[in-house]
């Protein structure tokens, strides 16, 4: 995308300790992203320019946020200083972090959405499922809720998801019943996360529903409109909304 790719590096013969790169086409140079030391497991599959020309380029793989779980992470990065934004992590399918996500596609819609797709596997690192996630810029800059979509093909015994253009994502599976190895193509549907009652429009019916989830959120699901997941529906969330007023793309 633009002149950068991603990619990812071992030492040799030091498995798992080496961390996620950024390379430049161009100018045949590298910035490594290491957050915080290779324990971390940092690994980078995809990227996006925020237009043409951008030195903005959005950033998508995994990490390590705390000692024992790898979740998915979403980060910006300003090709003209060489430097990250403030990364923001995504538990697969909203359900916590209790198995292991990463992001291995982006694709941008122009509009501020994100169209992302994710490889999710337990904690023996068997894939256990894919998805396709819509996140969406918010007007600070920041990245709200990942509103996922679990992609399931028939008679796949398990699948890949390997890359993503707007609603289709991409990747192989494998059947129980036969050796070779197949390619799939998925389509799917964007939401539009601020279409609270996904009608198709961002109204007043939806600045009711969170308007009535004003303020702290109860610990786990039951608060339309936080679309930061911060825990709070607030001035962010609303501006949010404001922003998305009218039809859905
Ligand atoms: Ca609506
Ligand atoms: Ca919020």
């Amino acid at each position: 995308m633009g002149d950068l790719v991603v990619g990812n590096y071992d030492l040799v013969g030091v498995p798992a300790s080496g961390n996620a790169f950024i390379y430049n086409i161009q100018t045949d140079t590298y910035v490594i992203l290491n957050f915080g030391g290779t324990q971390n497991l940092t690994s980078l599959y995809g990227v996006w320019q925020n237009g043409p020309g951008s030195s903005i380029y959005t950033l998508v793989g995994g990490s390590r946020p705390s000692p024992t779980i790898n979740l998915a992470m979403i980060v910006d990065f300003d090709a003209s200083s060489s430097t990250f934004g403030t990364p923001t992590y995504y538990a697969p399918r909203g359900e916590g972090p209790t198995i292991l996500s990463h992001f291995e596609g982006i694709s941008g819609l122009g509009d501020g959405r994100y169209s992302l797709i994710a490889m999710t596997l337990n904690a023996s690192e068997v894939p256990i499922g894919v998805d396709l996630i819509c996140v969406v810029r918010l007007p600070n800059g920041s990245f709200s809720a990942g509103q996922w979509t679990p992609l399931a093909y028939p008679g796949a015994s398990f699948a890949t998801g390997n890359t993503v253009i707007d609603g289709v994502g991409m990747g192989i599976y494998f059947t129980s019943s036969n050796p070779s190895v197949f390619s799939y193509v998925a389509f799917t549907e964007i939401p539009c996360p601020a279409d609270l009652n996904d009608d198709g429009v961002v109204n007043g019916s939806d600045l009711s529903s969170l308007l009535a989830s004003w303020g702290t959120c109860p610990p786990k699901g039951g608060c339309p409109g936080d679309f930061d997941d911060d825990g709070v529906v607030n001035g962010s969330d609303l501006s949010y909304l404001l922003a998305s007023w009218g039809t859905c793309p």
